[in-house]
């Protein structure tokens, strides 16, 4: 790492000292693909396991105060005021309720777009008490995924799909309390293969608008098809007042769900530009919720997530050293290499050791990752963790 750096503006690092980034409990459990699972000896079995995980990403980062869960995941009998002095008790708190409405059986041909009154009855109730768990635990937004479509031509309408699903959702909106927000996430395929009923931002829009005034967009980095300009989408809906948050992470291919910023940094730091340009225009930070949405299958997961928000910071100073007036003058004189180069500049600066500093600073390891990887904690949750999965017949002969 390079002993010197650019100076940061206080401003610019206060800034980013405000860049709360949202844990997924469900990224510290042992996850695979479809084809299989490989396990590891430290990840977390139970929610409480999570939470050490996360409060472990936070005390290294100081950037982590809050933890999405997942209730069909997380809460299957747990109740949500155990679960808030459970956050609390680690210095976190529960960030966005993420219903389930994938998984069971009876949503083989869908949820909230089923042909069948009932499973949807069933599904917006599902929502409605993810709302509940919110509303105890102060939680701030419902991230409903919608994975519903279908998989040949013919198979479903589209069209009184799409009126269900905004019925559901505005039902889901009403029930929600004056602080909560309901981002709409989107996806353009998988689990269906022919088509899904919110497959873009587009979509995502309607519904939002249609469901209410809380409602918003959620951008899944990785829920978009090739080519697609993501930065694009995030300044049109930030410049509409409705990008409601992020679901970070990287991809190659498709859905990869691989560590944010491992496989296109650039695009990642022209996203971090486009919000960084929206809140100049709004003269405020944007109101939106930053979350990782990343299962690490290979990587260990505690390492995986410091990694994550480190990289998260790294790419969001670069964007905050954009020169923004220098890129609006060159935008003036149609300068297209000057413009070019205001974001070819700032992303080439090396910012890591201004970063460490900044984090001593502030009382925190310098390298979270090394500090990390010195304390050790990954073999004592191995330790701890281990004899649990045996004994609850994992795969550990
Ligand atoms: C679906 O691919 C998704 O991005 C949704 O946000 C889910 O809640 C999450 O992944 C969980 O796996
Ligand atoms: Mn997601």
């Amino acid at each position: 790492m390079p002993s010197t750096g650019p100076n940061i503006a206080p401003e610019k690092l206060a800034r980013l000292g405000r860049l709360s980034i949202e844990l997924p409990s469900w990224g510290f459990a042992d996850t695979g693909t479809r084809f299989g699972k490989f396990l590891q000896d430290a990840a977390a079995l139970t929610l409480e396991d999570k939470l050490d995980d996360a409060a472990q990403v936070h005390k290294l980062t100081g950037a982590c105060p809050s933890v999405a869960i997942h209730v069909l995941w997380d809460l299957a009998d747990g109740d949500a005021r155990a679960l808030m002095s459970a956050a609390q008790s680690r210095g976190l708190r529960i960030g966005s309720i993420n219903p389930n409405i994938f998984q069971d059986q009876c949503y083989k041909h869908g949820s909230i777009a089923n042909e069948d009154a009932s499973v949807r009855r069933r599904a917006i109730d599902h929502m409605l008490a993810s709302v509940e768990v919110g509303r105890a635990v102060g939680s701030t937004a419902l991230a409903p995924w919608i994975a519903d479509g279908t998989n040949y031509p013919g198979q479903g309408s589209i069209a009184r799909r799409k009126r269900w699903i905004g019925e559901a959702l505005r039902e889901v909106h009403d029930a929600m309390p004056a602080s909560m927000q309901l981002l709409v996430e989107y996806k353009p395929f998988e689990p269906a293969f022919y088509h899904t009923d919110v497959a873009d931002w587009g979509m995502a829009y309607v519904f939002a608008k249609h469901a209410g005034a809380r409602a918003k967009v959620l951008v899944d980095t990785g829920h978009h098809l090739l080519g697609q300009n993501i930065e694009h989408i995030v300044s049109f809906l930030a410049d509409e007042g409705m990008l409601g948050g992020f679901h970070f992470n990287d991809r190659h291919y498709a859905d990869d769900d691989l560590t944010m910023g491992s496989i296109d940094p650039y695009r990642t730091f022209r996203i971090m530009l486009a919000i960084c340009e929206a809140e100049r225009a709004l003269g405020r930070d944007l109101p939106i919720e930053f979350m990782v949405d990343q299962s690490h299958n290979m990587k260990p997961k505690v390492e995986a997530m410091v990694q994550t928000v480190m990289t998260a910071q790294e790419l969001f100073a670069k964007a905050l050293l954009v020169d923004l007036d220098a890129l609006d003058a060159a935008r003036g004189r149609n300068d297209i290499v000057a413009a070019e180069e205001c974001l070819r500049g700032a992303f080439a600066t090396d910012v890591r050791a201004a970063l460490a500093a900044w984090r001593g600073a502030r009382g925190l390891p310098r390298d979270p990752l090394a500090a990390h990887r010195e304390s050790g904690y990954e073999a004592r949750a191995a330790a701890a963790r281990l004899p649990r999965k045996r004994a609850s017949g994992g795969s550990y002969a």
